[in-house]
Formats: structure tokens, sequence, C-alpha cells
């Protein structure tokens, strides 16, 4: 007992500095994924391509916290199993995490095997030191944040949320923190690094001078938790579970010898990169339970402020939320990271608007950054055959030529060490500085007049300017790589240097781009965004979208599941066709039609199904379509036609705006609360500016009305149709 650490975090890192180990919090699964948790996952991706192109092993760990009472009850009052219900929401964070661009070497979920595990190594651990008694705990707890609420009355709110806690009152089994506050104290005193920003550091450390109380670290009142090993009456305190899930992933507590030295090798983790709401669980409890087993503490715990939306903290409580995926689907991943990583001062708190985000983009990546590539590569393609051209070294070299080298090079070394010290909002203006400057240069230099002239200096002096503009091009490209991959890779393809992946960026110097080399195919990488863009993302979020493609699929029963019940017919035609429909085509018709390329993907079968006779479709066919019950909320006309509704149809989970060509025979009035059959996974589309996400079925007679299916019996919305 009261053993220090086997080993000093430091011994460790001397070790392993060729590598690096970064984290993101795991999430909650009790809701779906927002910007908000984007956010820290793209930063922490950012800073792990950043690593990963100076050469450095990288471990980049994500992934879902599943347990807890919260989950638990959640999943009862849908009906669900908790495994079914936090495997869907596990796969929606996955997707959503790989469509922001998100590179991660490990997705860990506390329900994995190989996690449980771990997790039980680590309590026995405690155990086996001394640091584990049992005992009974009477007091308040907040089921949402998981916290302990010491020394609150009845029914207090939780100090954290606001929300009411409750009073529970068990024989659990409780972790000796008190025996590790001057531990932790002098371990803050001797390793300022440790907590980031100083704020954090100054808050963590008077809270653990006020005094620590031991830590009650099982709850046997419910079972969706890991058991204590030898007493599967208790689960483990969910934030015990969650934290371990750092040593977990990367092979602690497993019997297997790969796993042991993959421990060896990664640990300790160099960044935990955590929102601010989660510092005392991760700066006073984690550091205390690894000291407690033995165990080197991480190097940085990094906490960042919150992502603000209209006004307050964005989040699924307030509901207040913007889904990640709205912004890629109208911006692209690029735009919504750029913009994260530029606009918010990392440590602060920071805004989030729709507007913001459609400036920075037309201003920053079309109009600089974007500008800058085009008219480089353009010119180049034009006057040099699409050849890098020579610049010369002395007889028509200006001062100006040599201005942007030198700035280029204090760039590459001042944006690296702002990024490194997190400053990624300084670290991009750093690199836009040179992008105005290459942009200005070449506005005052006209290489454009130049390229009209045959003369040999006229040409030799076009030549430096352009290859100037080129080589500063692909130092900014490759800059600015970690937090736009996308776009920067296709840019370093136009410039014809390949695969960006493979350049190793602590190599970068001016002059590297070789003369000769042969561009690739240029074409515009930012096209601007228009007035539009901020409304589609505002319809968008206002709608809901439909179940990500992700989710789809982990609904989907497997491919040897029992075969499905025979479909029914669908009421009416399924061609779609635009608002401008003639009256007497089929009512789906006038209804709603699927939209360009824009929309989500639909889900591909992946076993290919023996082809149907002519005619006919395969049930794999049938199957792409989802029909759901929804009912009525909101019906009005739209303005400037009599053909059209605007109804908001709830699902179940989300409200749906969908516009139908049924005005002609149902006044508005009639439908509300009414329940239809609504076709749930087409691609949103626009009808006299109103997005339709959704198509309702009716059935219609040659040139007659349209009457919506229906239900003779009552049926709860949301239900499917199969
Ligand atoms: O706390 N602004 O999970 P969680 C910035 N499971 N970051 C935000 C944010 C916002 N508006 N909303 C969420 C948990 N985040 C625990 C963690 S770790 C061992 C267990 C990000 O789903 C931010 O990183 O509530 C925050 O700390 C995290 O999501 C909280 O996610």
């Amino acid at each position: 007992m009261n053993r220090r650490p086997k080993l000093a975090a430091d011994d460790w890192r001397l070790m392993t500095e060729d590598k690096f180990y970064i984290t993101t919090p795991i999430y909650y699964v009790n809701a779906r994924p927002h910007v908000g948790h984007a956010y820290t996952t793209i930063v922490c991706d950012s800073i792990a391509r950043r690593q990963r192109m100076l050469g450095k092993d990288t471990f980049f760990l994500t992934g879902t916290d599943e347990h807890g009472v919260n989950v638990e009850r959640a999943a009862v009052a849908a009906g669900q199993d908790p495994q079914l219900w936090v495997d869907e929401i596990a796969a929606a964070f996955r997707a959503t995490a790989e469509k922001v661009g998100v590179r991660y070497d490990k997705f860990i979920r506390t329900t994995d095997a190989e996690h449980k595990r771990g997790v039980q190594a680590l309590f026995r651990a405690l155990r086996d030191e001394g640091y584990i008694y049992k005992g009974h705990y009477t007091g308040q707890y907040c089921i949402s944040d998981n916290l302990y609420v010491d020394a609150a009355g009845s029914g207090a709110p939780c100090p954290e949320c606001g929300r009411p806690t409750e009073t529970i009152s068990e024989e659990n089994y409780f972790f000796k923190l008190s025996a590790f506050e001057d531990k932790l104290l002098r371990y803050y005193q001797e390793h300022p690094e440790f907590i980031r920003p100083e704020t954090r550091r100054n808050e963590v450390m008077s809270f653990v001078r006020g005094g620590l109380r031991d830590l009650s670290i099982s709850r046997s009142t419910f079972k969706w938790g890991i058991p204590a090993p030898d007493d599967p009456g208790h689960v483990i305190y969910v934030w015990l579970d969650a934290l371990s899930n750092y040593i977990t992933a990367i092979g602690y507590g497993s019997p297997h010898k790969k796993d042991q030295e993959r421990f060896a090798r990664y640990w300790p983790a160099d960044v935990h990169m955590i929102g601010k709401e989660i510092v005392r669980f991760h700066c006073v409890y984690w550091p205390a339970f690894l000291m407690a087993a033995g165990l080197p503490l991480p190097r940085t715990i990094m906490a960042h402020g919150w992502l603000l939306f209209e006004e307050s903290k964005m989040s699924k409580t307030r509901g207040n939320i913007v889904r990640a995926e709205t912004v890629v689907d109208v911006l692209g991943a690029d735009a919504l990271r750029y913009f994260l990583l530029r606009e918010v001062a990392f440590g602060q708190d920071g805004s989030f608007s729709f507007d913001a985000l459609v400036q920075r983009f037309n201003s920053d990546l079309a109009n600089d950054y974007g500008n800058l590539a085009s008219r480089t590569l353009t010119m180049i393609q034009r006057y040099f055959r699409g050849e890098v051209p020579y610049a010369s070294a002395t007889a028509s070299r200006t001062a100006a030529d040599n201005a942007i080298a030198e700035l280029a090079g204090q760039v590459i070394a001042e944006c690296s060490s702002l990024f490194d010290d997190y400053q990624f909002s300084r670290a991009l203006e750093c690199v836009w500085s040179l992008v105005a400057a290459v942009n200005k240069y070449i506005v005052e230099n006209e290489p454009w007049a130049l390229g009209e002239k045959e003369d040999e200096q006229s040409r030799s002096r076009l030549a430096t300017i352009l290859y100037t503009a080129a080589e500063a091009l692909r130092v900014v490209t490759a800059l600015v790589h970690p937090v736009i991959p996308e776009s920067s890779a296709r840019i370093w393809q136009q410039l014809g240097l390949g695969d960006i992946g493979k350049f190793r960026l602590d190599r970068l110097k001016w002059g590297q781009l070789e003369v000769g080399t042969k561009l690739g195919k240029v074409e515009p990488v930012f096209p601007r965004a228009d007035k539009s863009a901020v409304e589609r993302m505002q319809a968008l979020e206002q709608q809901g979208r439909p179940v990500p493609a992700a989710v789809a699929e982990a609904k989907k029963p497997p491919a040897t599941a029992t075969p499905r019940p025979k479909p029914v017919q669908l009421a009416a035609g399924q061609e779609p066709a635009g608002a401008g429909a003639r009256a007497g085509q089929r009512a789906t018709e006038a209804i709603a039609a699927p939209a360009p390329a824009s929309g989500p993907a639909p889900a591909t079968p992946t076993k290919a199904a023996p082809a149907p006779p002519e005619g006919k479709i395969s049930i794999d066919d049938f199957a792409k379509i989802e029909m759901r019950v929804g009912q009525v909320k909101v019906a009005e006309r739209v303005k400037g036609t009599d053909k059209l509704l605007r109804l908001e149809v709830d699902m179940g989970s989300e409200v749906r705006q969908i516009v139908a060509g049924i005005a002609e025979a149902y006044a508005p009035e009639t439908l509300v609360g009414r329940k239809i059959v609504i076709v749930t996974n087409l691609a949103p589309r626009k009808l006299r500016g109103l997005e339709s996400n959704g198509m309702l079925l009716a059935a219609s007679a040659e040139g007659g009305k349209p009457v919506l299916a229906g239900f003779l019996e009552d049926v709860p919305v949301g239900a499917k149709l199969k």
C-alpha cells in the first residue's frame, strides 16, 4: 500500500520517444453525435495527422462510453435491449467520425470483451494494492453525469448540470482517494504540463487542496455495467470503467504478449483531450487510479472550452445541437474542420453559427487559398505546358521573390510551434499570412501580363514568379494537411506531388519543389458557397435527417436471418417527379423525389442476389425502401401554388418536413393528428424552395385525387412497414 509508481512517467517516455498516443473522451451513447463531439474528435485527428506526418508512430483512440444506469433506463423506456440500443448509437458515432474525415486507429466500446477484462484487471490491481474496501454510501448521485454529489441534501441539483440528483443508499466498494491528496498535489507542482490550460490546473489544485474523500466505485442496484471481480452483485462505477479505456484499448490486462507489448509501447498517453466539464474525473480520479495501480501518468490532459450554439453550450439536454453531417453534406468535411480550428481560440468557449461558417469558408478557403491554388496552377498550365518552371537565381530575381521565400521559412517554424502548443487558430492565421502575401505578390507582379510577351527576360521573370507562387502553395498545403486533409491532398495531387500522406513534415523547407514537375489535372477545390448554403443547413437541422447509413446497417438483420415477411405492395407508383407534376399524374409523382448526388447515399446491400425476372424487383431491392408511420403535427399551404402542402410529421425519433402534392385533395386542417405512411430514406429534395425530407404514400385512380394510405387499427408512430 501507498507505494510510489514503479516507473516515473519520464522514464517510460524516454523509451518510446518516437511514438505518440492521443485520445478523445469516449462519448456517452445516450444521445446522437453532434458538432460538440465532432469538435474534440477533429482536433485530435488534426494533431494525430500532424504527428504521423512528423514521422511519429501514432496511435489515435476514440470510442463510446456505454454503461450506466441512465443507459439502462433509456433502453428499457424504449422497450429495447441495452446492447442493441448501444450498438445503434455507437455505430452513429463511428459513422460521424468517418464522415468528418477522422482517421482513428481504434474505436473502443466499453461493452467490448477486451475492455471488460482490462477493467476487471485494474480493479483487481487496486484491490491487491490495498486501495479498495467495502463500505456504505448514502448520498446524492447525478445519473446524467455519473457524479457522486457529496454532502448535498435529498433532491439537491447536480452542481454540474443542474438536474435533480437521486438519493442512493447502498453497500459499495470504495477507493481510497483520500490517500492521494498530497501525492497528486506534488505531481501537479512538479509537472506543470500535466493539466492544461493553466486555469484548469489552478482549479484542480484548489479542488484537491480542499480535501479528497474516498470514492464509491461500485453500484449494486442496477446491472448494466462491468461486474466487480469475484462479486458479480456489484457493477463497477462507470467513471472507473470509462477512464480505463485509455489503457485497455492498447492492451492493458490482456494475457497476450502482443497486447502487452503494445501497451508498453504506447502507454503513457501523450495527450488526453477533453472538454472542460470532465476535468475532475481526468485530473483527480484518473491519476489517482493510475498511481494506485503503479502505472505512469499521461503527459498532458488538455481541456478545451465549449462550443456554444445560440448562446449556450451545444448539448443534447438543451436541444440546441447541430449535426456534423449537416455541415458536411452542404459544405464538405474540410469546411467544418477548418472552421472549428480557425474560429475558436482553443481552450476557450467559442460560438458556432452557420453564417460564420459560410463566411470563413468563402473568405479563407474559396477566396484566399482556393484562388492561390487555381490561379498559380492554371498559369503554369497555360504558360509552361503544365510543368513547374525554372526560377532564376540571379538575372530575373527580385527582392519580392526573396521576401516570399523568407516568409515561408518563418511560417513553417512559427506554425509548427503554435500548432504543437495547441494554438490552432493562431497557427492557421500564421499560414494564411503567407497565403495573403503570395496573393498580393501575384497581383503586384502581374504574371498574366508577362505571359503575353515572348522575349527571354519576360519568360524568365514569369518562370520565377510562378515557381515562387507554386512553392509557397506547396508549403501552405503541407502545413494545412492535418486540418483539411481531403482538399489539401487534392491540391497536392494537382501540384504533381502524388500522395501527401507520404510527405514528411519535419523535412519541409523552401525550395524542395522540383523544376519540371508535371502538374496533375487542375480543377477547383473550394467552390464558393452561395447564400442558400445557410438556409440549406438550417432546413436540414430543423427537419432532422434520415437515419444515418451506418445505423440503418446496424439495424438490418444479418444476411442469414429468416426470410422477411412478404412485402405489401406500394399503394401508388414510385417514379417520383418534380413539383411541377401535371394534374392527373399518379399522386406520389407530385409529392417528392430523390435529390441529386448531394443527399446521403442509400445503403448498398452486401450480398449479390440472383437477378429477379424481367419486370420484377428482388426482396433486397424492396428492402432498400424504408417506410414508417408518421403523425402529422403541422399542415399548411405552400405560398404561390395550389398543389402543395407543407407538413411537419412526427416520426417518433424526429420531426420531418415533407412537401406533398395533395393540396387539391386535402384541406390542411383535416390532416393534423392523422397517421400516414412515409418513405423515410429518400434523399431530401427542394420544392418551391422548401426542403422535402421523405415521401408520403397515397393511391389515386387515373385522373383522380390522391387518397392517403392509412390504418384501420391503431399503430405507434415510427413503426416500420415491411
Ligand atoms: O462526458 N463543446 O461523455 P459525453 C465542446 N462519457 N465539446 C463538447 C461539447 C460542446 N458543446 N459537447 C460535447 C462524457 N463535447 C463521458 C466521458 S471519458 C473517459 C468519458 C465533447 O458524451 C467534449 O470533449 O458527455 C466533452 O468533454 C465530451 O464531448 C463529453 O462527451
